[in-house]
């Protein structure tokens, strides 16, 4: 009924680590419309603009029906004019005409196309596009274009790493991973995380996290696995990046976007049943592993931080900084009122600490 629906409104926060929000979408139509505004705004370096798209479509993905009319949009958190206008005009006309002329615009298509190339960020493809090409073609017979290791990575694994991971395939990656850990250490325990914890079908990569049973023990562990896939013949691209992380530089260090933990960005040949390409005449399809070992003490905020969404993170430590007074990011929770960190052994101590309801890692898909 209106009242109830009414009522159910009224109680969406503006936070989205207050909603809880499964893969289930009922108003894709609107938030794929809505998210497309926001990649196109980001295209252009417009992050805040582009951050109020994001939000808009977030909201919507976590009610628990379909949106039936305009009115539907009055008593929701985060819509902006512009975004009710957007819905309004897919309510009439089934589509939104910004949506289809960004989707045909010359320079969206293109930033797209770049930045879909592991390695290529949008700074990189950005300078492509203003020098003119258009294609990778016309990137790569280009002579002033110097490719990085991990650009040349990208375009040489293209085909295969810009296709989506199955969970089956995360799962036998997982096994091949787990091998690999417990030869290092037979105590050492290995969780996928990521969208593929969040109930994600489907990633662009796969997210793994390493916990040791004794701190300290984590720092050997990549640089092994790295070893015994090359010694394995699996390895087609390795990016270590050892620990920056220094408990004693804590909380002035902390709260950057990106953490200091032990971490690798690989790309991973994964054995497949069948031929991924008869005239390849290979049997391996290349994958993208993420893979980041925290110290034993700072593994529960590690956990949460790679868990996501990339929105979802973003909310918890907006909600913990404005309403609670505390600051948290990747390595740990500090309160600000009594200088302390807060301890955690599990998400649901960190969610507790803020004073907020568990919400289940399948729920957090805002
Ligand atoms: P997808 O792969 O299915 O497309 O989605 P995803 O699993 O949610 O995205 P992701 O890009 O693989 O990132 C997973 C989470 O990891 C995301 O919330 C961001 C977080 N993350 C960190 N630190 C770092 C980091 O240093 N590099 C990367 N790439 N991701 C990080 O917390
Ligand atoms: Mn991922
Ligand atoms: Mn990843």
């Amino acid at each position: 009924s209106a009242h109830s629906s009414a009522k159910q409104d009224s109680t969406v926060s503006t936070y989205a680590c207050q909603r809880r929000t499964t893969l289930n979408n009922h108003n894709k139509i609107f938030t794929d419309a809505l998210e497309i505004l926001a990649e196109n705004l980001e295209f252009c370096g417009d992050q805040g603009p582009s951050l109020a798209f994001r939000r808009a479509a977030s909201v919507l993905k976590s009610l628990p029906a379909a949106l039936r009319r305009q009115e539907d949009t009055q008593r929701l958190p985060c819509l902006g004019e512009h975004s009710k206008a957007i819905i309004e005009e897919i309510f009439e006309c089934g589509s939104s005409s910004r949506v289809e002329e960004i989707l045909n615009d010359e320079r969206y298509r293109t930033m797209k196309l770049f930045s879909s190339v592991f390695g290529v960020g949008l700074k990189t493809s950005e300078n492509w596009f203003c020098r003119g090409l258009r294609t990778f073609e016309q990137v790569l017979s280009e002579p002033s274009i110097r490719l990085n290791r991990m650009q040349t990575a990208g375009f040489l694994f293209y085909e295969d790493i810009s296709k989506p991971v199955s969970r089956t395939e995360a799962s036998a990656l997982k096994i091949i991973v787990e091998e690999a850990v417990i030869c290092v250490n037979p105590f050492a325990t290995v969780s996928i995380t990521g969208g593929f914890r969040r109930g994600k079908e489907f990633g662009h990569d796969v997210d793994f996290i390493i916990k040791t049973p004794e701190a300290g023990q984590e720092d050997v562990i990549l640089p092994a696995v790295i070893e015994r896939f090359k010694s394995q013949n699996i390895l087609l691209y390795s990016d270590l990046q050892e620990s920056t992380f220094d408990i004693r530089q804590l909380p002035t260090h902390c709260f950057d976007a990106m953490d200091h933990f032990s971490k690798c960005f690989l790309i991973v040949k994964l054995k497949c049943e069948q031929e991924t390409d008869a005239r390849a005449a290979r049997d391996w399809k290349a994958v993208r592993v993420d893979l980041v070992a925290p110290p034993l003490e700072r593994y529960t905020y590690a956990l949460l931080g790679w868990t996501g969404s990339t929105l979802f993170e973003r909310d918890l430590r907006r909600f913990a900084r404005l309403e609670r007074g505390k600051l948290l990011d990747n390595h740990a929770l500090y309160d600000k009122a009594t200088n302390t960190f807060l301890p955690a052994n599990t998400e649901e101590d960190i969610f507790a600490h803020l004073g907020l309801e568990y919400i289940e890692p399948w729920q957090r898909n805002a």
